[in-house]
Order: C-alpha cells, then structure tokens, then sequence
C-alpha cells in the first residue's frame, strides 16, 4: 500500500519535473554575450541550432566600418535607418566578424532555401523554384512560422528593431544562401514574404546576423516571481495595494489608472479644455497632474507622503534614433517614439511584455483598457507620456512629448500611475540573489472572483504550455 503510494508520488514528481522542464524549454532561449546576465543580447534557437542576433537591424547601430549616409548608385553605404544594398554586405558582414561583435567572429546571414519550399505561394519549374508569400522553408521560414504562432507576431517578439524606425514596415532582411538567384530577402511579418532579385539592381534590405550554434551563457533575466513582489499598504493582507520592482528599487502601485477610483478633490466630470478635473474613465490632462499628485501626497495616500511619476530617459538611444529618423532637425535634442527601452518608464515597460507577451496579463489590470501614462520628468518639453505594451501599429513602449517639437499643441488626457521610491509595505522580500529561488507557483485559493496575482501567473504558464502544443 504504502509502496503504491511512493510509486504514484514519485510518477507525480516526475511529471511535475518534466513538465516544468517543458516549461523552461522554449525554442527561443535569451543568451548573454556581453558578461552582464540579466541583458539578453541574442536568442538560441534550440529547433535550428543556431543563435539569432536580439537585434534584427544591426545597420541602425553599426557599419562596421563601411560609410554611414545616402546609398550611392550600387554603393556599399549604411543609410540612417540601417539598410544597405546587397553591394555592401561582404564587406558589412567581415567588419562584424573582424571586430569580433559580441565575441564572435563567424556572424552570418540566415538561410533562403536551397531548392523548393512547397509553402511558398510561386512555384516555378515545378517547384523547384518558389518565391511569396507563406514560405516557411529554410531557416528565415521557419523561425518566422514559429514567431507568428508564439507571439503573433515579430514586434511582439523579443526580438527588437523589427520595424523600419518610426514607421509600421517591417522591412526585408537579406539571406545569405544560395537559391536559384542568391540574392534572396525574407519579410519576417504576416506570411513570411520570400523574395530573390535577378540580374538587375536589388532595392537596399535590413542585416539580421545569426551564429551557428549556441553560443553565449544562459541569462538571469529579471521575472515576475523573483522580481515583481506584491505589497500590503493598508494593513489588510489579503490584498495587495502596489508591487515592489526590486531591479529598479520602486514600487508601482497595484492601480496603474489612479483617476479612476481617486479624485484628491479634483472636480470629477467631462473636460473642459485646460480644465483641472479628473475625467469619468480616470484620465487627466497635463494641467490637472500637479494637483492631483500634491492631493495625494497631502492625504497620505496608502500611508505615504512622497508618490511621483515615474520617468523617461532624457537620452534614450532607442526612440532617439526614431525621432531623428523622422525629423533630422531633431538630431541629438528630441527623444520621443515607438521602442524606448529606457528609465523606469521603458525598462519597466520590456520587463511587463518579456514576461507575460502583452501587458494586459500583468497583474496591472487597468493597462488593459488604458495604457498610455503621465511621465514626471524632463526632456525637451517637460511632458511626456508613455504607452505601455504595444499599440495597434506594433510599436513597443511609445514615448509622446506634448507640445510635439514640431510646436503642435498635442498633450491627450493620459492615465496617472504613481510610484514610490524604495520599498514600502510589507510581503515577501526580496531574494538575495544567491542561486534560483523557488517560489512554488500555486493557485490561490481566495476564490473571490477577481483572478489574483499568482492565479494569472499560473494562467500565463498554462497558455505558454498549450501555446507549445
Ligand atoms: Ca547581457
Ligand atoms: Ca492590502
């Protein structure tokens, strides 16, 4: 009897290892190439064996020597947004293994396939020639199957620059291999776009660097059981007021529209144009953000006297490069745009989306319904916003100035999320970063309609498991 029950406890124990082994196993594994852990810089592809670069335009940041600028008649420039003709890609791509990017030496492009890809919508000499759209041959194909099924999508994937700065293109990166033309380039967006240049000119193309291989060391990357760590403030423990973020030392509140169910004695209704009032659905013009915020403060707000905005980076290379994309005029002074990555705003923002894919299953519910968020701080204008998650073009974590540099009154009513410096409240503490912790992930049993923390985490690991069915 006894011996039964060892049997079926350990049959147990197996299958909880080897499915929190299934768990951990994803085709896409974050691997560290720059010493510091908790950065992912490049993903392994555990289907393909081989390593993909995190960023997919590498021209953005780098030449690698080669000449950054307006892309001459069959020249071998880098224009501004990272493209190049095919014309520049030896030389673009030894640059890169002779600098020993990320310590590598043998980067490459990725494969277009050798002969047929059945998938592809053009077939040619009965297939063995294919081209358009739904190929999933080779390895381009294939991660870009596996990236619409995973994430709905490149720009929801980690990985980054997948757009052609400030605009809603995903562009062509260039294969390496071989084909019937070899000089193939692959659209990784909706159905995978496959296609080759002939004997003429070849438009310019994005460079996206794999390595064979699984090269770098496993990350530590912060996740919601070790970083984000629920906090009582109102002495009732069973509910959980705000969240500690132990990499960054603040603590967001649970409520991430604080207009909707506070007012400070802010007048509550309609707007008025510049009008100091809280709207219906919580939002605030920028002219109601100093009253509000000093109203809170002024009544101990959960206990606490010091809440504030949280900030943007007045230098962020990710949406810098965006504006001035969009406006060389703005070079070096206007930081606004889609992928700010940066300050407690965007760092925040990449933590939310590599743990859960979507910002509206984190346990910040109103992100759901209002994502876009009043900043304190700085940069040009004083007045910036931040849309958490992706907006309906796909862009990552936009940064919104208002008055736009181009002098446009443009500030729109936005939600108030305050944060705290430190950590204030009570629960678990953090972990001292010796080894892995081991937060044993249960459903809570409350069962008091609203889905708590620990049950949406657990919901997430469920969907990732049959995501991987
Ligand atoms: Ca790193
Ligand atoms: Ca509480």
């Amino acid at each position: 009897m006894i011996k039964r029950k060892l049997i079926s406890l350990s049959l147990l124990l197996t299958t909880a290892l080897v499915s929190s082994y299934t768990l951990a196993q994803e085709r896409l594994q974050p691997r560290d190439l720059d010493g510091n852990p908790t950065t992912a810089e490049a993903w392994y592809d555990s289907e393909l064996n081989i390593t993909w670069l995190q960023d997919t335009n590498i021209g953005l940041s780098n030449t690698f020597g080669l000449q950054r600028g307006s892309i001459s008649d069959f020249g071998s420039e880098v224009d501004a947004g990272g493209a190049m003709l095919l014309e520049a890609l030896p030389a673009f791509i030894s640059g890169m293994n002779q600098s020993t990017f990320l310590g590598q030496s043998n980067w490459r492009l990725p494969t277009a396939m050798i002969g047929s890809d059945p998938d592809c919508s053009t077939q040619l000499d009965n297939g063995a020639i294919a081209y358009g759209s739904g190929c999933t041959g080779a390895e381009a194909g294939s991660l870009n199957l596996y990236l619409e099924n995973r994430y709905g999508g490149i720009a929801a994937s980690p990985f980054v620059n997948s757009r052609t700065s400030g605009l809603n293109i995903v562009g062509d990166r260039w294969l390496g291999s071989n084909g019937p033309s070899g000089r193939h380039k692959f659209s990784f967006s909706g159905q995978g776009n496959l296609t080759f240049c002939g004997a003429g000119r070849c438009d310019k193309a994005y460079v996206w660097p794999v390595h064979d291989g699984d090269i770098g060391s496993v990350t530590q990357l912060p996740t919601f059981s070790d970083s984000l760590l629920p906090r009582d403030l109102d002495g009732d423990s069973t509910t959980t007021e705000a969240y500690y973020y132990v990499p960054q030392n603040i603590t967001w509140l649970a409520e991430s529209n604080l207009g909707l169910v506070e007012s400070f004695g802010l007048q509550r209704g309609l707007f008025d144009d510049n009008a100091t009032q809280v709207n219906e659905n919580g939002l605030m013009f920028a002219e109601s953000l100093q009253a509000f915020i000093e109203g809170a403060n002024q009544s101990n707000y959960l206990g606490m006297s010091n809440w504030r905005l949280p900030i943007a980076a007045a230098d962020d290379p990710g949406c810098l490069r965006d504006a001035e994309l969009l406006n060389p005029d703005l070079e070096g002074q206007a930081v606004f745009g889609a992928d700010c990555l940066a300050a407690e705003a965007g760092e925040f923002n990449q933590f939310l989306l590599s743990n859960t894919t979507t910002t509206q299953a984190s346990p910040f519910t109103s992100l759901a319904t209002q994502s876009r968020v009043w900043l304190g701080s700085n940069g040009p204008t004083g007045r910036h916003s931040f849309f958490f998650g992706l907006t309906d073009r796909g862009e990552v974590g936009n940064l919104g100035v208002c008055p736009s540099p181009s002098g446009i009154r443009h500030c729109q009513p936005s939600a108030v999320w305050l944060v705290h410096d430190g950590d204030i409240g009570t629960g678990p503490q953090p972990d001292n970063g010796e080894g892995t912790t081991t937060t044993e992930v249960t459903p809570t049993g409350g069962g008091g309609g609203s889905v708590g923390f620990m049950g949406l985490l657990v919901g997430l690991l469920l969907r990732r498991v049959r995501t991987r069915r």
